[in-house]
């Protein structure tokens, strides 16, 4: 009962529309959470797919592998809008969206945040995000725009049914076009020109904005880089970002570490460097090391990370449940579980037990 009316009015006060239309958008309310809590000296965990499948289960409502080992759900849910684009009611990866709405819905009731990617079919000839083969398919949707404008309304309703019990769109952050300093998607640099891969930008906040979407905080997130320079040379523009964030993973075992300690060092120091000049909220937006194969990797190469470089959340990807080496938090009995269980209880880490469900703090560790 306390909760509920806590909720309400809190909600009602960042983000309704009480009656005025000059009321602050959802978004704000998000942007200013991000930025309390980077302020604050936390990072926020986050997993992919968190709640809806996991190593060896999948859609039992309850479950979650890092609430099974960590003993808390998340601060972050991260999913994936691919499919949304025509109009599927599965995603990419087989899962309902409206699990996703659901799961996102009262996440943010709880006081976390959710985090959306999108590997679309290209409007072109349908095909999916890392068909590279044909390198006109952005020409080929700036000259006839028409049908990439239908998969922007149909990702714009999704965004628009976001709306919690009260009435009141739940805000979200979306991360749309990344990993473009690669080469594995339709959108990556060698695949693009300049000009095609702002025209991605300009015209997905162009429809959103048109179809009243007013609840997203945007995520600009390229894999790997070398430094400022390659960071910013397809910036969309600081009108159209509010997050600056960088997707880098580590490979081969054990054997990738050095590789992966240099890269992470110099893209992290990229993104907090320039997220000050440009007053944007910096992210570690994608990471992990598939299967754990390090059993300290939280604790002695992650968490190390984290505390050089501060940074509002980090996301690590999902725990298939249909492909048995593809998993980035460990399960319970996991030679990773001490680590995590250390790494989400450092005072620096937010799972959701750590989150307000509303409120100016952001977390409870920080208003203590
Ligand atoms: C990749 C893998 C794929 C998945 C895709 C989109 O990294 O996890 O299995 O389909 O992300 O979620």
């Amino acid at each position: 009962m306390q909760v509920t009316l806590m909720i309400g009015l809190c909600i009602g006060a960042a983000a309704a529309t009480v009656g005025t239309a000059t009321a602050a958008p959802p978004a704000d309310a998000l942007r200013h959470k991000l930025q309390k809590i980077t302020a604050g000296g936390k990072t926020m965990f986050g997993h992919h797919d968190d709640p809806v499948y996991g190593h060896t289960w999948s859609y039992e409502k309850g479950r979650s592998d890092a609430l099974e080992t960590a003993g808390s759900l998340p601060a972050m849910f991260s999913w994936d809008l691919g499919g949304i684009e025509n109009g599927d009611s599965l995603n990419l990866d087989g899962v309902p969206f409206r699990l996703i709405r659901e799961n996102a819905i009262e996440l943010n009731r709880n006081g976390g945040v959710n985090t959306f990617s999108w590997h679309l079919r290209n409007p072109i000839n349908n095909n999916d995000s890392w068909t590279v083969s044909d390198t006109t398919i952005v020409r080929q949707m700036m000259e006839n725009p028409e049908s990439f404008r239908r998969q922007l309304t149909n990702l714009a309703g999704f965004f628009n049914s976001l709306v919690d019990e009260n009435g009141n769109k739940v805000p979200v952050i979306f991360r749309p076009w990344h990993e473009h300093t690669g080469g594995w998607f339709f959108w990556g640099t060698p695949n693009t020109t300049e000009q095609q891969y702002q025209f991605l930008w300009d015209e997905t906040r162009r429809v959103l904005d048109e179809q009243g979407v007013d609840n997203v905080v945007w995520a600009y997130s390229p894999d790997r880089v070398t430094g400022k320079d390659q960071y910013m040379a397809r910036y969309p523009g600081d009108d159209l970002v509010d997050i600056m964030g960088i997707d880098i993973y580590h490979f081969d075992k054990e054997g990738g570490l050095e590789e992966y300690r240099k890269t992470v060092e110099t893209g992290l120091a990229t993104v907090t460097g320039l997220a000050k000049e440009h007053g944007k909220i910096p992210a570690f937006t994608e990471t992990g090391l598939e299967s754990i194969t390090m059993p300290d990797w939280y604790t002695d190469v992650l968490l190390p990370m984290l505390k050089e470089n501060e940074v509002a959340y980090v996301v690590v990807w999902r725990n298939a449940h249909d492909n048995p080496k593809h998993y980035y938090v460990p399960f319970k009995g996991h030679p990773a579980e001490k680590s995590f269980v250390t790494f989400t209880s450092d005072p620096k880490i937010l799972m959701l037990r750590d989150m307000k469900p509303c409120g100016n703090c952001g977390s409870e560790k920080k208003c203590d």
